[in-house]
């Protein structure tokens, strides 16, 4: 290969040799690894991987994701480097009952319009280990990243190929391929491997879990190579050409090509036989070699999967059905009234430590006073209505990774003198009456903002890492600073005016004890880098009841701009407004997250904590959806009877494409969609000049995209 002069290549130059650099070099560690057979001597892989470096220098926005420099011993000293998926990796629902796989079925069923007799769906165990994402170009392994938050994880390339059980190169695949699986250890190697542990005087690991995760996240891959880690795939994300029609094919075809696939993988007709394979891999599960923590089933067909689609972050077209947990007895030791940032009082129960599948457990949420007294959220009982009491014993599990639950209470056990537990009327922090509105499970403390703990709290979850991020303002610096006198911040838009007012006569920061003037001057620029914001991200930060990130990012995508949806709050105080039906018709939002927005923007105390806040920022806008699709940012209206698809089914299409669906035609209706039967809504549309097809209009305007 004639090799030009690194700083004479252009960019085009140089992206096709750091790709052919990635390719050689992937192959060469591959050779030297798997087969011990090396195909270039190690000085031509040392000039090699110095040319490559040569390169990325002299461009660096042209460094690969999987550039050989990040590669076997080479690992970043801070940690792994970040990696975004092509295709998000989704998480799943879950089911706990019989009657909830039946649900889950018809709902499938009823999205599709067509009897659920018809579909067929796959039923395989749910692996308790963790995700993997492995990317495969021209059949050569490139990269493997764990699942981080479903967007970005991390770069664990190097340590992937430490594991037998993963393909470094395939034949006969698709260009693009993206596998996903789970990576896993068994009871056996676990036992071994906390044995050599102990024996080394290193910590053993709680669960084979933990044990598979802390061994593929290490940044020495030689380390990883050393431990025995094994990997199930089960799905795929990118790919240039589909793998198969069918689910099952597509497993099928994996395993061919050389991945691990699970034996208990059935086609099941129905939710019938879904559940009779659930009870076989129940009744499997104590003799596995590894650890499951249910049953994960999926619709077969692919082209319905596709039509199926997502919500949030979920499959519509999947759904994971959990075995019960492990139930352990222990003594409550005392309840504790939590405050949170909406004001919710949270009883927690205070537990004689006790281990629950490998975790020591010693608090439990006991959720509301209604649950403390044997009744759930409609009233019913639960725990055959019992109560519980400080002083019981009561049985706690861990439902997923979540805080461990109270299950049941043995009353046989009770003291005489234990006394049904009082839930306290006022705000344990602040004093202020602690009332239930009707319909709320939950008492809530009225202060608002005089309550120093939903202050806190609020203040806590804006500088947290999903929402502003600011280096340096924990929870721990919130509560000083909430607490300091002259420098205090008591609401958001103090954290944007701090720097300011230190630069006044009063304040110093770095004269308070804990700082000094290194530490305040990176405060207040990290502070600084955090004026200007996304439009989702701030929404979310604010803490606004029932405003979670997902629910955020929505209503981001629909306004794109603060401006614009500032201007709709306002328009949408009135229930019967069109700027209240628009917001209720975002797909993902109902009547009480639309209600609780409505809400805070017209709450004159709240609304001018927010413009306070938003005078110091630069919002930027959201990206919007899909929006290069004919129909993106367009208001489009369904009527009359569709006949190839369901309403919820077009809905939802439509807004996988960046258009709005309104249930009624105005001024603002850009398309009419109408099938058989429509009536006043498309003679209004004729009315109004609006753009009007049928249903096979919309769904040639579609197709493809
Ligand atoms: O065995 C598993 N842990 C497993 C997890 C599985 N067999 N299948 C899965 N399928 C999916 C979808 C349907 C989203 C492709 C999964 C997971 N997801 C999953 N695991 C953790 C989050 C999501």
């Amino acid at each position: 290969m004639a090799e030009k002069d690194v700083n004479m290549l252009s960019l085009e130059e140089a992206a096709a040799e750091l790709a052919l650099l990635a390719q050689v070099l992937g192959a060469a560690n591959l050779a030297y690894h798997q087969d011990d057979a090396p195909e270039i001597s190690d000085s031509e892989y040392d000039r090699l991987k110095r040319r490559n470096a040569a390169i990325e220098a002299q461009y660096p926005s042209l460094k690969r994701a999987d550039s050989p420099s990040e590669q076997v011993g080479a690992a970043p000293a801070e940690g792994f480097s970040k990696v975004i998926h092509a295709q998000r990796m989704l998480s799943l629902g879950n089911a706990f009952e019989d009657s909830e796989v039946e649900e889950f079925a018809q709902r499938v069923a009823k999205f599709l319009g067509v009897q659920d007799a018809g579909l067929s769906f796959t039923a395989e165990p749910k692996i308790d280990g963790l995700s993997l994402s492995l990317r495969y170009e021209n059949g050569i392994l490139v990269q493997a990243a764990t699942r981080g938050d479903g967007e970005t994880g991390e770069n664990v390339t190097a340590n992937a190929r430490m594991i037998d059980s993963i393909p470094q190169q395939l034949q006969a695949v698709p260009e693009l391929l993206e596998v996903r699986g789970e990576v896993y250890m068994s009871h056996a190697d676990f036992e071994n491997l906390n044995s050599e542990q102990a024996e080394k005087g290193a910590k053993p690991f709680a669960n084979p879990r933990n044990a598979a995760a802390g061994s593929l996240r290490q940044l020495d891959a030689n380390i990883t190579k050393t431990r025995p880690l094994e990997f199930f795939a089960y799905a795929w994300g990118a790919v240039s050409e589909p793998l198969a029609e069918t689910q099952m094919g597509a497993i099928e075809r994996l395993g061919a090509l050389g991945f691990v696939t699970n034996p208990l993988t059935k086609l099941c007709a129905g939710a019938e036989e879904m559940i009779a394979q659930y009870r076989v891999i129940e009744a499997k599960r104590a003799t596995l070699p590894y650890d499951i923590d249910g049953v994960v089933y999926k619709v077969n067909a692919l082209d319905l999967q596709e039509r199926l689609g997502f919500r949030a972050t979920t499959p519509r077209w999947a759904i994971a059905h959990k075995f019960p947990a492990e139930l352990v007895w222990t003594r409550l030791e005392a309840i504790d009234i939590q405050v949170g940032r909406t004001g919710a009082l949270s009883p927690v129960a205070r537990l004689t430590p006790v281990t629950v599948g490998g975790v020591v457990v010693s608090n439990a949420t006991l959720h509301n006073e209604d649950y403390i007294l044997g009744r759930d959220n409609k009233g019913e009982e639960i725990r055959g209505g019992k109560d519980i009491r400080i002083g019981d014993w009561v049985q706690v599990y861990r439902a997923g990774d979540v805080i461990p639950k109270v299950a049941d209470v043995d009353l046989s056990k009770r003291d005489e003198s234990a006394a049904p537990y009082v839930f306290p009327t006022v705000c344990p922090e602040c004093g202020s009456a602690a009332v239930r509105e009707e319909g709320d499970a939950v008492r809530r403390c009225t202060g608002g903002l005089i309550c120093p703990a939903q202050a806190v709290e609020k203040l806590k979850h804006f500088v947290s890492r999903k929402a502003f991020d600011i280096d340096g303002l924990g929870a721990k610096q919130i509560e000083m600073f909430y607490a300091d006198e002259v420098l205090s911040i008591r609401e958001p838009a103090d954290i944007f005016t701090l720097a300011k007012r230190d630069a006044g006569e009063l304040g110093k920061l770095k004269n308070r004890e804990g700082w000094g003037s290194r530490s305040a001057e990176k405060l207040f620029e990290a502070i600084e880098s955090k004026r200007e914001i996304g439009f989702g991200r701030l929404l979310f930060a604010l803490g606004i009841r029932h405003i979670g990130e997902q629910v955020a990012k929505l209503v981001a995508a629909h306004y794109v701009s603060w401006g614009r949806f500032r201007e709709a709050m306002d328009a949408a105080q009135g229930e019967r407004s069109e700027a209240w039906q628009e917001l209720l018709n975002i797909d993902g939002i109902g009547e009480v997250v639309a209600r609780a927005l409505v809400t805070a923007f017209g709450q004159t105390h709240e609304r001018e904590g927010i413009e306070r806040l938003v005078s110091e920022l630069i919002v930027v806008d959201a990206a919007q959806a899909a929006s290069d699709s004919p129909v993106a940012g367009k208001t489009l209206v369904f009527t009359g009877t569709l006949e190839k698809m369901t309403r919820a089914e077009a809905k939802a299409r439509a807004e996988a494409l960046g258009a709005k669906v309104s249930g009624s035609v105005s001024a603002k209706t850009d398309l009419l969609i109408a099938g058989p039967g429509a009536g006043s809504k498309a003679k209004k549309a004729a009315d109004l000049g609006i753009e009007t097809i049928d249903e096979d209009g919309w769904i040639s305007l579609v197709a493809g995209l």
